[in-house]
């Protein structure tokens, strides 16, 4: 197939990897604004190479005009999460869109595969619109902890090296290393809660300091300056502190001073 029908073939399926990865990444944002923690850690997305498509077409004999009924990872969509625990929460997340639905789910978490792969796969149907005008594609969302894309990872680039033929001696090695994921996995499962109050005291803190900074940078305009100077000395001083609760109380008290200003620049 010549390369311009290639790429008109792969556009739709490039938007529908843009257009997810921002909806995705997007979900992360809502969370960290509103202090919450985030069940996706990150996201990535790629659109299968032309490399990758003959190998596979090969491999499980697809012919030219099946393509893109037959392979459903043309779209490809990996989502990463700090826990096992969030890749349920990631799967409901996404069973409860209205804006892409599922077609079938593959849990290869509960059940590895032979190789020692661990990984939730959704294949999904999504809309898009190309100056061809709609279309519905299917894409493959990968779901799977940070350690489990650790070994995904890495074993896959041996799978570019070895094709179908791994050695032995190296399959053996690859499933325990894969048996040590799970292991680390559930051990940081045990310590999830500590892990996730660290975290969000973090977030919370990031969060205040910057809206006491933007506070402070809107008193500049209308305060006079010393004054702002010594709301910024009094700043530093609760800071280091390293205290949530007299950061969040010196919040409270400057809103009130802002909104003290605010309300006498409008009168
Ligand atoms: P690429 O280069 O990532 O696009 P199968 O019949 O099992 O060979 P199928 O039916 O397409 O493959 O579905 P499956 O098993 O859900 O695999 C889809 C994708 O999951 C693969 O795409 C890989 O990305 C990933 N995957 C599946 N098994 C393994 C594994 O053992 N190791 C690693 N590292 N990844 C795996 P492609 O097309 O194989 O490759």
């Amino acid at each position: 197939m010549e390369i311009q029908l290639w790429r008109e073939l792969l556009d739709p399926y490039q938007l529908a990897v843009d257009e997810l990865t921002v909806k995705f990444e997007h979900l992360i944002t809502e969370h960290k604004k509103r202090g919450l923690y985030s069940p996706i850690e990150a996201v990535d997305g790629r659109v299968k190479s032309i490399v990758s498509i003959l190998d596979k077409m090969q491999r499980k004999d697809i012919s030219m005009n099946d393509i893109e009924e037959k392979m459903e990872d043309l779209a490809g969509i990996r989502i990463t999460c700090q826990f096992v625990e969030d890749i349920d929460r990631v799967v409901n997340l996404i069973k409860n869109r209205n804006d892409m639905s599922v077609k079938y789910e593959k849990d290869y978490v509960s059940h590895m595969k032979d190789s020692g792969y661990r990984s939730y796969h959704m294949i999904i149907v999504y809309p898009v619109n190309t100056i061809k005008g709609a279309k519905l594609i299917n894409a493959e969302i990968q779901i799977r902890t940070m350690a489990m894309d650790f070994w995904a990872t890495l074993e896959h680039s041996l799978q570019y090296k070895y094709k179908e033929n791994i050695p032995e001696h190296i399959k053996k090695k690859l499933m325990d290393a894969s048996n040590a994921i799970m292991e680390l996995d559930s051990e940081m499962s045990d310590v999830r809660d500590e892990i996730m109050d660290a975290q969000n005291s973090h977030r919370m803190k990031e969060n205040l300091v910057k809206d006491i900074l933007s506070n402070i940078q809107n008193l500049y305009k209308v305060a006079n300056q010393k004054e702002v100077t010594k709301i910024q000395d009094e700043f530093y001083k609760v800071y280091v502190l390293d205290d949530l609760t007299q950061l969040q109380h010196f919040a409270r008290q400057l809103d009130i001073i802002s909104e003290g200003y605010r309300a006498q620049s409008l009168s």
